[in-house]
């Protein structure tokens, strides 16, 4: 098997110290590829290569048409190669080859949309006290940005960052999971392909602790943004302070799925599973917590538990598969180490709770779609990401004790909302901590919306015009049309 490469400075290379990495599918524990295993001088390389192409290579100072031609080009590439490269993410995932196909084509989207607005009017004229001068904001890219991210959706978040970075003008250096490579690396030789010039993109893999602190440190690197966990988010946040870099942070969350009683309930059961379970639960807006009004708890919890049981488990590449295995063996002893805690708290299982050790799902990560009820506030299952699949029920009683609920973690990322009555909707969203929310749908991700978190969910917002504007400086231009001395010192 060949080792895969990464991209630093226009060249495809090992690592610096000739490691290597084993790439493993989770649905068998086999190895499907090996990858360079990049240390911190490769990192300290890449960066060296972004800061020249950013200063001298004129990159940050390219026409936004120019920049916006090439994310076009880009897409096309990602679109006709969909095939491939849903299939690689897939095997480095676990996940159905649906969601890899759809990740694919919402990365196109989200490409060809900031293709769109990077050629649109930005920045302000303003009036001054003087009017004798007149004042204009514009923005610029930040410089070097560092890229790095988690292993759950591979593809689109690199995209939600690689995207607007380039569409403003920066260079960037992207790191991937260490366990999630492989579409990276196809992405990279896609992004070469539609023509991005020497050093402007750079491709380094390896381990966190080196190649990623090296990106939140380095002094050379302007920009740090992050999709991960929090204990790492907080990592980020204090290696990025030497040079005072900007962040953007995507730390996960602990989202309520609330449930009213006047809702559509098919629609509402639909939502609690899809909310919960696609992609493994593994996502970041995941909703976790569904919170239940108290009248139709019971019936509610028994549609759920029924939708639940009968989700088609099973390799991501097979058809019709709509959940796969855990994304590693170490992910799955977290998740299943959750779901013990659940149980020692006194909560209970209503169904799964178990790793599938049948016949062909032994050697994969796979564990059963996993309902607790009889959930206290304070339980850890209840405050604490699992990331896996794994959920828990909540009974309330009225919108207040809704909101009461919905806002007492320490995350605030995402909320979704189900009934029929629209100004309910929109008291109790307008009450709920969290960036993302969803009324009567849970879960989809549009290019034009900001994604991100209030309280320790994260800083800054990806997508949309805000996406945008987080990989950008603002220059405030002040100009003098009365030339002449201000006669200060000297009257
Ligand atoms: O993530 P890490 P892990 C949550 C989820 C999960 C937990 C841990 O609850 O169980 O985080 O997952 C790089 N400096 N989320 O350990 O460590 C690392 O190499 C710089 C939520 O896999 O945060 C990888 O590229 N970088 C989340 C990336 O950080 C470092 C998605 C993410 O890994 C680093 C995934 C360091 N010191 C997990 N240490 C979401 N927001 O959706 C690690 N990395």
């Amino acid at each position: 098997m060949s080792v895969k490469k990464m991209l630093i400075d226009g060249e495809w290379v090992l690592s610096s110290s000739q490691e290597t990495r084993d790439i493993i599918n989770p649905a068998d524990g086999s190895v499907i590829a090996t990858v360079a295993e990049g240390t911190s001088e490769d990192a300290k390389k890449a960066i060296q290569a972004a800061k020249k192409a950013f200063y001298e290579g004129g990159w940050g100072e390219t026409s936004a048409y120019d920049r916006a031609s090439l994310l076009r080009s880009f897409a096309d590439e990602l679109e006709a190669n969909v095939d491939e490269i849903a299939k690689l993410e897939t095997l480095n995932t676990g996940k159905a080859l649906i969601e890899s196909e759809y990740d694919v084509y919402d990365s196109a989207n989200i490409l060809r949309y900031y293709a769109g607005i990077v050629t649109q009017p930005s920045g302000q004229t303003y009036t001054l006290n003087d009017p004798a001068v007149q004042g204009i904001t514009v923005r610029e890219p930040i410089g070097v940005c560092g890229l790095i991210v988690a292993w759950n959706f591979p593809i689109s978040l690199a995209i939600w960052k690689i995207a607007p970075a380039l569409a403003a003008g920066n260079t960037i250096v992207f790191k991937p999971s260490e366990i999630t490579p492989l579409s990276a690396v196809k992405m990279f030789e896609l992004m070469e392909k539609a023509g991005y010039p020497k050093g402007v993109i750079n491709l380094v893999m390896g381990p966190g602790a080196t190649v990623g602190n090296e990106l939140a440190e380095s002094h050379d690197v302007d920009k740090v943004a992050f999709t991960g966990g929090i204990v790492t988010g907080r990592k980020i946040m204090q290696a990025a302070s030497g040079n005072v870099k900007g962040i953007t942070l995507e730390l996960g969350g602990k989202s309520p799925n609330i449930i009213f009683a006047d809702a559509d309930f098919d629609t509402a059961v639909d939502y609690g599973l899809y909310g919960m379970f696609y992609n493994q639960g593994e996502v970041c807006s995941a909703g976790s917590r569904i919170l239940v009004e108290d009248t139709i708890y019971d019936k509610y919890l028994e549609a759920l538990v029924e939708g639940a049981m009968k989700i088609k488990i099973g390799n991501g590449l097979d058809e019709g598969v709509k959940m796969g295995p855990v994304i590693s063996k170490d992910h799955m002893n977290k998740v299943l180490n959750y779901i013990k805690i659940g149980k020692e708290e006194g909560a209970t299982v209503a169904c799964g709770g178990y790793r599938i050790m049948d016949s062909g799902y032994e050697k994969g990560f796979f564990i059963a779609p996993t309902i607790f009820t009889d959930t206290k506030p304070d339980m850890r299952i209840v405050q604490e990401e699992i990331f896996g699949p794994v959920v828990v029920l909540q009974k309330f009683h009225g919108e207040e004790e809704a909101v009461k609920l919905a806002n007492d973690t320490t995350y605030g990322l995402a909320a979704g909302i189900f009934t029929s009555d629209n100004g309910k909707a929109l008291r109790v969203i307008k009450k709920v901590r969290a960036g993302i929310t969803w009324v009567n749908t849970y879960g989809p991700v549009y290019p034009e919306a900001p994604w991100g978190g209030y309280k320790q969910s994260g800083i800054g917002r990806e997508l949309g015009t805000y996406g945008l504007d987080d990989f950008t400086e603002v220059k405030q231009i002040n100009i003098n049309t009365n030339v002449g001395p201000t006669q200060w010192f000297h009257e």
